[in-house]
């Protein structure tokens, strides 16, 4: 069964646009990475009065998502997104699991 996922990341202040701009203009071999890793239904939402990015994605049985911090274009989008957002030791994105406490079906 694919499940939904959801996470939180965290953007710079003032970054809104900026961020809205690039995801616009997200790159189709970034798109494609992530579809290929069977990922589906991804979205990014704002909190503004935190600036936490709440992200949600459905993700299939046999995906690879764990593979992608290791591909070469994964690793340029997290470069290029790295002035915007926060950023753990490792130098990826500060991504903390979400719980999901409730469903509607
Ligand atoms: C976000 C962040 C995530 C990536 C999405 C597409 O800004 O870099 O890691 O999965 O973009």
């Amino acid at each position: 069964m694919p499940e939904r996922i959801a996470f939180r990341m965290n953007l710079h202040p003032g970054q809104v646009a900026e961020y809205k701009k690039r995801h616009d203009e997200i790159w189709p071999e970034l798109s494609k990475a992530l579809k290929d890793a069977g990922v589906s239904d991804y979205s990014i939402w704002l909190d503004p009065e935190t600036n936490h990015l709440f992200a949600t994605l459905v993700r299939s049985d046999d995906h690879t998502m764990a593979d992608l911090p290791r591909t070469e274009i994964n690793r340029r989008w997290w470069d290029f997104m790295a002035d915007i957002m926060d950023y753990d030791e490792k130098n990826e994105p500060v991504a903390v699991d979400l719980v999901k406490l409730f469903q509607l079906d």
